[in-house]
């Protein structure tokens, strides 16, 4: 996709706003718009241009867009692949980000932790990390974009989700996927994002074991989602299809958030 030229929105009128954001982005269509792309995270994830921030901007391009999650599910292409990156592209030091300060990060005992399963899964049995760091792993150097609007390019290693899946015996066919995290946080995902090729259930950053502030001891790392959607310190997943929306999905932020 042809990069667009960052838009200029300081002191600019929420009106003028909205015609910077349909003229300056060409490639911004009425598909973006259904696909509920159209937040400043949104527009960094789906055309690679970093935003600055503006919370009015934000409210007024929440506001012209419709989410729609039916629509935007429709919509999402399971082979079209997030951008990658080379590693010297990293953002260091990785920003942290939660509904809490870095002081507050849980502290998990990697020892006592088993990822707990539920749900239509056919093998419940909890994994603990040497039987998860066992199964074959891959990596990735991907963006990170939050909806506050930064983003930030780390690499993470992991199992990917959809081999995971099918391993436990999950039925793929279910909608829905959920994670419950030990601060409280929780997160759910569409059955074919789940299963997307680039969506992993990850160990690593940067090579090493996950550091606390990364979301030891397993995170969830869905680089065609928003940052929100990419759940840390997981306790339990669970396959399901009800609803089961999530922290900021039930404060009103977009459930879809993808491409
Ligand atoms: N458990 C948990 N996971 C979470 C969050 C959180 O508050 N708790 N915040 C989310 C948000 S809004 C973002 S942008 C990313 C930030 O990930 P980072 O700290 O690795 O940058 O984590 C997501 N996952
Ligand atoms: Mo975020």
């Amino acid at each position: 996709m042809k990069k667009p030229p960052p838009l200029k929105i300081d002191g600019a009128s929420e009106r003028e706003i909205a015609r910077e954001v349909v003229t300056v982005l060409p490639e911004l269509t009425r598909r973006d718009f259904l696909k509920g792309l159209v937040t400043l995270g949104g527009l960094s994830l789906a055309t690679g241009v970093v935003l600055s921030n503006g919370a009015a901007v934000e409210k007024m391009l929440r506001a012209i867009s419709r989410w729609n999650d039916g629509a935007q599910g429709a919509l999402f292409d399971p082979k079209k692949l997030a951008q990658t990156y080379p590693e010297s592209m990293m953002t260091r030091p990785f920003p942290f980000n939660a509904f809490y300060g870095i002081e507050d990060v849980p502290v998990v005992d990697g020892k006592d932790w088993k990822l707990e399963l539920g749900g239509l899964v056919k093998d419940r049995k909890a994994w603990d990390l040497p039987s998860l760091r066992a199964l074959p792993q891959e990596e990735q150097v991907t963006r990170l974009v939050c909806v506050e609007g930064w983003s930030a390019i780390g690499k993470w290693g992991g199992i990917p989700l959809g081999d995971f899946l099918r391993r436990i015996g999950a039925d793929t066919t279910a909608k829905y996927v959920g994670f419950g995290c030990f601060d409280g946080y929780r997160s759910s995902i569409d059955m074919a994002s789940a299963l997307h090729p680039q969506t992993i259930l990850a160990l690593t950053y940067d090579g090493k074991p996950l550091p606390p502030r990364e979301g030891f001891p397993l995170r969830l790392r869905i680089p065609t989602k928003l940052g929100f959607k990419n759940p840390k310190h997981i306790a339990s997943l669970y396959v399901t299809n009800s609803y089961p929306g999530g922290y900021w999905e039930d404060q009103g932020y977009n459930w879809f958030s993808g491409l």
